[in-house]
């Protein structure tokens, strides 16, 4: 019931595609100075609600049943936080922790393919993934941060991210965001995958396909000496060069001693700006595709993402690890 394949991989997409993104970049002009993205983003994946935020002037939203939040609600989301400026080069000893975090976080994931059903509620899909951590040592790290409530994020269709598990059924033809990161040992394991439920509408399948290909070409730029905006350019052109748009208003992030470190990592951006990689930084790549609009709403609850426009979203991820003339990803699938 579950997923059949997630896409191309970077290396099977038309590499005429790519403009030659790939190819080892220049020099940045900007220097050497290691810092965070735009400042609007804190690496929380959520931007802080304020006048210089995204939504600033921002109309009413056209969703369907769903209330913009206000500016108020949006100060108090979770996932935003004050972090650290500083990227950590992780050492060996951590870099084999967060491996094994990371690979539990994945082999929840298979799990959560093998259980997926139509007519299963959310809730019910939380409380496995919450079990199947537990049973194999590790922590739930989204259950009670800042206030969040399960252990698992579950977005289905329209929702973006942090969709809260709850008496939302699964059906047939829904396409369902998973999003699980493991505490094992201390340290953070994050990924996300995009599952189809039943027959799936061509327009759905092909978003979800989309979202992978985007998420692997943004790894596919990831060595040592390259830079974060390579990522969001490589995205950012796929995507909307078929046509779709990339969420602005959350990124990836640094991961590892804890949930949300530097840097941020926009899915958007140029090629050579922002920080540059080096060996042993470990962050995520988890672009969210939309079909229609890039806009987000966040709805009362003070959590769940939707699309603006009501239509359909798509996201993977993966934590990777910075490692010589590529990356190595840490939450592949068994
Ligand atoms: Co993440």
């Amino acid at each position: 019931m579950s997923q059949v394949t997630y896409g191309k991989t970077a290396e099977e997409i038309d590499k005429s595609r790519l403009g030659g993104r790939l190819a080892p970049q220049a020099p940045d002009p900007a220097g050497k100075v290691i810092r965070p993205g735009p400042p609007a983003l804190p690496a929380s994946l959520r931007l802080s609600a304020g006048p210089h935020s995204a939504f600033a002037g921002y109309g009413s939203p056209a969703h369907a049943g769903s209330r913009h939040a206000s500016p108020s609600v949006r100060q108090d989301i979770a996932f935003r936080l004050q972090v650290s400026q500083v990227i950590y080069i992780k050492t060996s000893a951590e870099i084999d922790k967060i491996r094994r975090s990371s690979r539990l976080a994945s082999q929840t994931l298979d799990h959560v393919g093998k259980v997926i059903r139509p007519g299963m509620t959310t809730e019910r899909l939380d409380r496995i993934i919450h079990d199947f951590m537990k049973s194999h040592g590790a922590v739930p790290a989204t259950l009670g941060y800042k206030g969040y409530p399960a252990s698992s994020c579950i977005s289905i269709n329209e929702t973006v991210v942090h969709g809260i598990p709850g008496s939302r059924v699964i059906r047939d033809g829904d396409i369902v965001k998973v999003d699980v990161t493991t505490i094992l040992d201390g340290y953070f394991g994050d990924t996300c995958r995009t599952f189809r439920i039943g027959s799936v509408p061509e327009n759905a399948a092909s978003l979800a396909s989309a979202a992978y290909e985007c998420m692997m070409l943004g790894i596919g730029t990831v060595r040592n000496g390259s830079a974060v905006g390579d990522i969001g350019e490589a995205i950012q052109d796929y995507a909307e060069g078929l046509g779709y748009s990339v969420v602005r208003d959350f990124v990836g992030h640094g991961v590892g001693k804890q949930f949300h470190e530097a840097p941020n990592v926009p899915h958007f951006g140029k090629r050579g700006k922002g920080p540059k990689l080096r060996d042993g930084m470990v962050f995520t790549v988890e672009p969210m595709i939309n079909e229609g609009c890039w806009q987000v709403n966040v709805l009362a609850d003070g959590w769940t993402a939707v699309t603006a426009d009501g239509k359909l979203s798509a996201q993977f991820e993966h934590t990777v690890l910075v490692d010589g003339q590529g990356a190595e990803i840490l939450t592949l699938s068994s």
